[in-house]
């Protein structure tokens, strides 16, 4: 009852990049991307048949960045151009002429490429396929073409064709296969977007030339020649035709019916939803979604990109994006020899270690029934049993979980070791278990929870005792103010976002509605951005306030603020307000309470 909702079918708005996604904006740090985004809707029947079950079930995929641009690593010509690796022949990035990047190929010589270790390395991550790109925005087949020279069994030394040795790894050892598939951008082929304007004869080029010549023939192969095709997953289709898109779509659908088209195929047609790149969300969605995210900030190999998330990360975006009801897609970029990074197989070797100890955490497992994240860690779910995911552990001995209104069967921590029915305690509408001192497990400790009946939950945020509780503006009730989701680049092709309250009127507020469970003092903090210096003010239900100047700078910091206090425990309220400073760009991220010590 806590699994993804079967009516995926009707619903739906999702988040795909536009064409020139990265051209259309104007700077990296621009705020306001939302042009970049379009809407679609997911028609799929995908559920009802039978294909979504994959996608679905198995929560954990692996996504795998890989072509030309791998054997160039971030730097051309002796210049190292820092961001997302694949870019840069894009005028944006190292502005190659396609000519020129064309001659890569001659070589790319990648002998290191070994299929059976990355299918291994994927199985022993935990996760249950691949999928690889066949073709990026450059233009260049990463398998074996019979319609266009530029790939890499007829352009390259290599000669070999390394999609039919990864087809074949997968389909031996069980795991689910698919393709990337960059549709509309094609930086190399006249016609294609963003690439060559003029044919070799000087004609000019259309769209439908590199359509019907390359990209619909090449979907036939890759839905060809591969044995059973798990996804397929089309890329920024921009401002591609509505025809052009579901001749895509129906070809697939013919030769592949058991394939997922993920929704960046455009105009609604795909199965489930890809949420934007590196991204987990913080509300439940009730629908089939996936989060696409990098092992470091680069999607492809970048020679100096060596910031790795460590198993702890990986594991917690993984739980966080299950508990959010999603399905987590997770890159690796080998490198021009073929070669995947030592330290980011060591940590997806050890998060796969994790994983298997506690597979019920993931594989099959619903989302949280609080909606969103809990101060210490996450929650998934199996039938009545939830699982508590604790990413960090409690120092006092307590841990506590907020609102929980069915009865508990029982209580343990799971994983091997100490299995001991752990005690409780219900204060208002909180449990509070004894939990051992010592930290369980590394790098995540599991207590599971078995419910009499199903779950009833109060997800109201909560002000957690002895942790740091962070409200953020995403739940926040907003009054004369904007809130709305941003995003930015911190690198070029690196993504942030976060919700934000900004552009205040004079009887602006943000309000959070909060579960207190401790009375008391505690230390105020407000995330924000702005300019020069912001006074803030912040009251309670109560009529406790806090009013203080901090600095502001134009990247969200924390700034301690003073002390809150909750005369009573229960329902109380917080409300944040600007008093003085620029009410445009004063940006409210969120606001954390802190227990004191
Ligand atoms: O432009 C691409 C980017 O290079 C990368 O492939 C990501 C992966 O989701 N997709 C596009 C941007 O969203």
């Amino acid at each position: 009852m806590f699994k993804k909702s079967n009516e995926l079918l009707s619903v739906i708005a999702v988040l795909f990049f536009t064409i020139a996604s990265f051209s259309q904006e104007k700077k990296d740090n621009q705020q306001s991307m939302d042009k970049m985004w379009g809407e679609a809707s997911v028609s799929g029947d995908a559920l009802k048949n039978g294909k979504a079950k994959l996608f679905d079930q198995s929560n954990f995929g692996m996504f795998i960045h890989w072509g030309l641009f791998s054997k160039l690593g971030g730097q051309w010509k002796g210049k190292t151009y820092y961001g997302i690796g694949e870019w840069i022949m894009n005028p944006r990035v190292a502005d190659i002429p396609a000519k020129e990047y064309m001659e890569i190929a001659n070589d790319f010589n990648p002998t290191d490429f070994d299929a059976k270790a990355i299918a291994k390395l994927a199985k022993d991550a935990g996760m249950k396929y691949i999928i690889i790109t066949s073709k990026h925005h450059e233009g260049f087949a990463m398998f074996d073409s019979k319609v266009d020279d530029f790939n890499i069994v007829k352009a390259t030394p290599f000669k070999r064709d390394p999609m039919k040795e990864l087809s074949k790894a997968c389909h031996d050892l069980g795991l689910g296969f698919g393709f990337y598939y960059s549709h509309n951008q094609d930086w190399t082929t006249p016609g294609g977007s963003g690439g060559p304007t003029k044919n070799e004869n000087g004609s000019t080029a259309t769209f439908e030339d590199y359509f019907y010549k390359k990209c619909k023939p090449q979907i036939k192969e890759i839905c060809t020649n591969y044995g059973d095709i798990d996804f397929i997953w089309f890329d920024t289709p921009g401002g591609m035709k509505k025809n052009l898109v579901i001749e895509l779509a129906d070809l697939v659908k013919e030769l592949q019916p058991n394939a997922m088209l993920c929704s960046r195929v455009g105009y609604g047609l795909g199965d489930y939803i890809s949420h934007g790149d590196m991204e987990v969300p913080l509300k439940n969605l009730d629908v089939l979604w996936e989060s696409c995210d990098t092992n470091n900030d680069s999607w492809s190999y970048a020679w100096y990109d060596n910031n790795f998330k460590g198993p702890k990360e990986i594991l917690s975006r993984l739980i966080s994006t299950v508990g959010r009801g999603g399905t987590y897609l997770f890159n690796i970029g080998p490198d021009g020899n073929g070669k995947v990074p030592e330290t980011g197989v060591q940590f997806l070797e050890e998060a796969g270690k994790w994983i298997k100890k506690y597979p019920q955490v993931i594989y099959g497992a619903g989302s949280s029934p609080w909606g969103h994240a809990q101060a210490w860690g996450d929650v998934t779910t199996q039938g009545n049993s939830l699982f508590l995911s604790v990413f960090n552990w409690p120092q006092d001995g307590k841990l506590y979980l907020p609102g929980l209104e069915s009865e508990i069967a029982s209580a343990k921590i799971i994983g091997g070791g100490d299995s001991k029915e752990l005690k409780y305690d219900k204060k208002n509408n909180w449990t509070v278990f004894n939990v051992p001192y010592k930290v369980p497990d590394a790098p995540v400790s599991v207590i599971e929870i078995k419910l009499k009946s199903t779950v009833k939950v109060d997800t109201t945020q909560a002000i957690y005792p002895n942790i740091t509780s962070d409200l953020l503006t995403e739940f926040a009730a907003v009054k004369s103010a904007e809130k709305k989701s941003i995003r930015w680049m911190e690198k070029f092709g690196e993504w942030k976002k976060t919700t934000q309250v900004s552009q205040w009127k004079k009887d602006g507020t943000a309000t959070w509605t909060v579960n207190v469970l401790q009375p008391g003092k505690y230390y105020l903090h407000l995330n924000y951005s702005g300019e020069d210096r912001l006074v803030w003010k912040t009251i309670t239900d109560e009529g406790i306030m806090v009013q203080n100047q901090q600095a502001a700078t134009e990247k969200y910091d924390s700034y301690p603020m003073g002390i809150l206090e909750f005369k009573t425990a229960g329902k109380h309220t917080i409300t944040v307000s600007l008093v003085e400073g620029n009410s445009e760009t004063s940006s409210l991220k969120s606001v954390i309470i802190e227990p004191i010590y």
